[in-house]
């Protein structure tokens, strides 16, 4: 991965910079945006992390992360948006989304990035922490157990423990390099991944209880409603990595959660299993994210929601060039040459 001069160039100017990342901020956002902090102070800059939402009491275990705030304290000479590519995306305060201040974009989602923004958009990277790696190298910046902990966090996090295929050679040789600085892997993947309280336990029962499944198109997906939350005593931080169980249904090519987070508005989360782009639909209502991996908010009824972000996902599943094997008739399923024989036949003239 090829950092960007003028990206090394502009970080070592700055003096007083801001970092921040999208709301809610997960592993890789968090965590590269506290291995960046790490780094950028010891090469003596004064730095702010802020989160105007605050942090997940999931990630408390980071490094640095006690030292994040919820404002800005001027001066600042520099924004850094990490995992992210817009300032109206990013967890800042409103009144530093439109400051005059020069912006630092550094993300891994294929997107735009924010106007007269200097930004490094690297969508081959398996997550915004492994960029965060090499610039940090380029830099020179000693790496310490504390850097490689964010790190750490930033990749299991959105390789979902070096379990997706984004799970690159080049991201376990990065994994292991962190390792040798002692980080503890086990602690990682519990306390960020896995960990879940007794409340979400149950709230997780009540997800899987109304779980759908539609074996045609091998699309799983459920729907927490806002009493769901509230009988349990949950929130939506609580449904972290949710999705998951449904996308591990067998025979699912694309998983949906659907949570209603206030009356009117449902957050989605959409996962794709094969080569189908679900990005493609969060961006049709305004969402965004990976090819595998997406999200949107949409406003209306639960209900009415789950319908529409269905319909969309079922058209995006019926390409032709998404042949399901669950689809096709008992005989031509027997071997690879009918299935494509049949899949040829289905393309559109
Ligand atoms: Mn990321």
């Amino acid at each position: 991965m090829r950092v960007p001069e003028a990206i090394v160039e502009r970080l070592r100017q700055c003096r007083h910079p801001v970092l921040t990342a999208h709301s809610n901020p997960e592993g890789d956002a968090l965590g590269s945006a506290l291995a960046l902090a790490l780094g950028l102070r010891a090469l003596g800059k004064r730095v702010q992390v802020v989160f105007r939402g605050g942090i997940s009491r999931r990630y408390r275990v980071l490094p640095g992360v006690e030292g994040v705030q919820k404002t800005v304290t001027p001066p600042v000479d520099l924004l850094v948006l990490l995992d992210c590519h817009t300032k109206e995306r990013a967890d800042l305060p409103r009144k530093w989304k439109r400051a005059k201040v020069p912006c630092l974009i550094l993300d891994h989602h294929p997107a735009t990035p924010e106007d007269g923004a200097l930004a490094w958009i690297e969508p081959k990277a398996a997550a915004t922490g492994e960029m965060v790696a090499a610039l940090l190298k380029a830099m020179k910046v000693p790496m310490t157990k504390e850097i490689a902990t964010c790190l750490y966090a930033a990749l299991i996090t959105d390789t979902g423990v070096f379990h997706f295929r984004n799970t690159t050679p080049k991201v376990l040789r990065l994994a292991a390099e962190l390792l040798g600085y002692g980080v503890d892997p086990q602690a990682m993947a519990d306390q960020l991944v896995e960990a879940r309280t007794f409340q979400a336990t149950g709230l997780l029962a009540r997800m899987l209880s109304k779980a759908e499944f539609d074996e045609h198109f091998g699309l799983c997906w459920s729907a927490i409603s806002l009493r769901d939350f509230e009988q349990t005593g949950t929130t939506e931080e609580d449904t972290e990595n949710f999705v998951n169980f449904l996308r591990a249904v067998d025979g699912a090519r694309v998983a949906v959660l659907f949570r209603e987070v206030e009356r009117g508005l449902v957050k989605v989360s959409l996962r794709a299993k094969d080569d189908t782009d679900v990005s493609s639909v969060a961006r049709q209502f305004g969402g965004g994210g990976h090819p595998a991996a997406a999200g949107c908010r949409l406003n209306g009824s639960l209900r009415k929601t789950v319908a529409r972000v269905l319909t969309a996902v079922r058209s995006v599943l019926s390409f032709p060039h998404h042949p399901s094997p669950i689809a096709a008739p008992p005989a031509a399923a027997k071997s690879n040459l009918s299935r494509r024989q049949r899949t040829e036949g289905e393309k559109p003239s």
